[in-house]
């Protein structure tokens, strides 16, 4: 049973893609009732003030990123002293710089951070390797330490995630100088043929236990574009055979239960390509199987 109070953060930030749709994301899933959804589970939600990203106060794309994590962070960490238990809602994923800094830099006198990466890309650039230059294909390397100086250094400390406490999963469009890094830096990564071929049971289980193994606290950081674009097609970069939505809500269930999960983050809702709602619907039951109570009251997928 988790008593904890569910605090949903809005993350109003697109400038960190080359499509900027992601910035109405949490606004559009505000409007679906995806509080009501979670509330419908039987947990406690508020929804606070969202965090919004102020590109015209910034001399570039990346100064817009910056300055917003530091936002994004300083409201996260308010939820966490108050004890409870925030779901972030983007936004482009480049609001993890800003979530898991926080909950980082929480947890710090207790120890480290586990997370769990779902996504259909490593976001493991930099500044220096990004043929796009888009702010969303880094958040992982700057949690990791690499990268510009206002994406590593919030409450001036690098390496938010030891490569050790961290899992990848569902990875199929990346470039080298990713690759190279994440294996440089020795992080596991379950590239989608092995996620096809041992089952997302199998590899989320394995993923749990390295993240929980050692830490003070894990989360999930999901990129709705992890999942199959059969199921979620309204996301900021689409890619073909990917996770499948009735497995990722079965295997998912309940998983907030355990008392070391801390936060929950959901990135890359894009309104405007999701005809229909489709995606809507898909986020809103993937947080409501992660984030409920009790794995009995969840209704799987139509
Ligand atoms: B997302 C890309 F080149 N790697 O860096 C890049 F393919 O948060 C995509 O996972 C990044 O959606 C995708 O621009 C970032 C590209
Ligand atoms: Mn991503
Ligand atoms: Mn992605
Ligand atoms: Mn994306």
């Amino acid at each position: 049973m988790n008593a904890r109070v569910l605090h949903l953060i809005g993350a109003e930030v697109g400038e960190g893609a080359s499509d900027g749709g992601c910035k109405w994301g949490a606004a559009a899933l505000r409007e679906h009732g995806i509080a009501q959804g979670l509330a419908a589970t039987g947990r406690t939600v508020t929804w606070g003030e969202s965090v919004t990203a102020q590109p015209r106060l910034a001399t570039s794309r990346l100064g817009a990123i910056e300055a917003f994590s530091g936002e994004l962070a300083t409201a996260v960490e308010k939820v966490l002293h108050l004890g409870q238990q925030p779901l972030v809602v983007g936004g482009d994923h480049s609001c993890a710089v800003g979530t898991w800094s926080a909950v980082a830099e929480t947890l710090r006198p207790q120890g480290t951070l586990g997370l769990i990466w779902i996504d259909a890309h490593l976001d493991a650039h930099t500044p220096d390797t990004s043929d796009s230059q888009a702010p969303h294909g880094m958040p992982l390397a700057a949690l990791l330490g690499h990268g510009s100086e206002g994406m590593t250094g919030l409450y001036g400390w690098r390496g938010k995630l030891l490569p050790q406490n961290v899992v990848v999963i569902g990875a199929r469009s990346y470039e080298p100088a990713e690759v190279d890094l994440l294996a440089q830096l020795n992080v596991r990564v379950m590239f989608m043929p092995e996620v096809l071929e041992r089952g997302f049971a199998a590899c989320f289980e394995e993923a749990r236990q390295r993240v929980q193994a050692s830490t003070a606290g894990w989360g999930i950081s999901f990129d709705l574009d992890g999942l199959d674009p059969l199921d979620a097609p309204g996301t900021g970069t689409p890619v073909e055979t990917g996770i499948r939505l009735a497995d990722a809500l079965q295997v998912l269930a309940g998983c907030s239960q355990d008392p070391s999960f801390v936060a929950m983050e959901l990135t890359e809702y894009n309104p405007l390509r999701d005809f229909g709602g489709r995606t809507a619907q898909a986020a809103t039951q993937l947080v409501c199987a992660a984030l409920a109570p009790a794995a009995s009251t969840l209704e799987l997928a139509a």
